[in-house]
């Protein structure tokens, strides 16, 4: 993908929003920042050297201008660079209405998108993995072995948010996924590799918090108390500064589900 020139003011329903990672706390003279942090309870010390800020393509709130929006793969990608301590520059991109230069940077026209070594790349999977070789430090790898739990929680939640039949058996399927998960987290927690956050943490968060609002919203269903360790999985993570900083209002989380529940 070649690399497009987006100037400030490149469309009226975007808006660019810089933000300097996790409050590092001195900036070296490389325009970096370096720090200590905890992960999971441990201190790390961290240490990033950058020239300015990365560019990055995030859903804009459908409610109120210029607000982030709700997407969980933005959320991501957001997230990975708070943990990472990146700065970055956000620019707000108004999905129902893309502007031409999105769509020359992300001929999908999905979000995220960031430009990394002058090009552009689309999907929250290869920008996450991209991040992760480019910038090593803290580590945020998740072992391959590892990499896939819990991923079905996100089919099987879209599945019951959207069935008007309630014997259908999506609930089950939500359940026997969250259950699983709960045995899962009960074994190796409190995050997916044990004591720290990794990057399969930041995919699964972000997709819990839609399920928690969407299907408290239009099904008022809640994660059961049968299942303690899902629950507190979540608590951990939605309670984090980082997820706190780059999570999208519950409004906009309902709002974005509405065509899909209602079609
Ligand atoms: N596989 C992609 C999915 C990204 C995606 O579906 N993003 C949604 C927003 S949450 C999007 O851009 N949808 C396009 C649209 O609404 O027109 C990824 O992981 O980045």
């Amino acid at each position: 993908m070649s690399s497009v020139r987006i100037p400030p003011t490149a469309s009226a329903v975007s808006s660019t929003i810089k933000h300097l990672g996790y409050n590092p706390r001195f900036f070296t003279s490389h325009g970096g920042a370096k720090g200590v942090k905890r992960v999971g309870g441990e201190r790390r010390k961290y240490s990033i050297t950058m020239s300015s800020p990365l560019e990055v393509c995030v859903k804009a709130s459908v409610i109120i201008p210029n607000k982030l929006g709700d997407c969980p793969f933005s959320q991501r990608i957001l997230l990975t660079l708070e943990e990472k301590h990146l700065p970055y520059e956000m620019k707000l991109v108004d999905l129902t209405n893309k502007p031409e230069w999105f769509l020359k940077i992300s001929p999908g026209g999905t979000v995220p998108v960031m430009k990394l070594d002058e090009k552009w790349i689309a999907d929250s999977d290869v920008i996450a993995q991209s991040l992760e070789e480019k910038y090593p430090d803290p580590p945020l790898g998740t072992p391959p072995e590892k990499a896939s739990v819990g991923s079905k929680i996100f089919p099987a939640f879209i599945g019951f948010l959207k069935s008007k039949d309630p014997s259908d058996g999506t609930e089950q399927t939500l359940l026997n996924e969250l259950a699983s998960f709960d045995d899962y987290i009960k074994e190796n927690g409190p995050f997916i590799n044990g004591k720290d956050i990794s990057a399969v943490d930041l995919s699964l968060g972000p997709k819990l918090y839609h399920l928690e609002i969407a299907l408290g919203h239009y099904k008022k269903w809640t994660v059961p108390d049968s299942l303690p360790f899902v629950k507190s999985y979540m608590k951990n993570i939605f309670s984090m500064e980082s997820f706190v900083k780059t999570r999208g209002l519950p409004e906009d989380v309902i709002a974005g589900w509405r065509p899909k529940v209602m079609s």
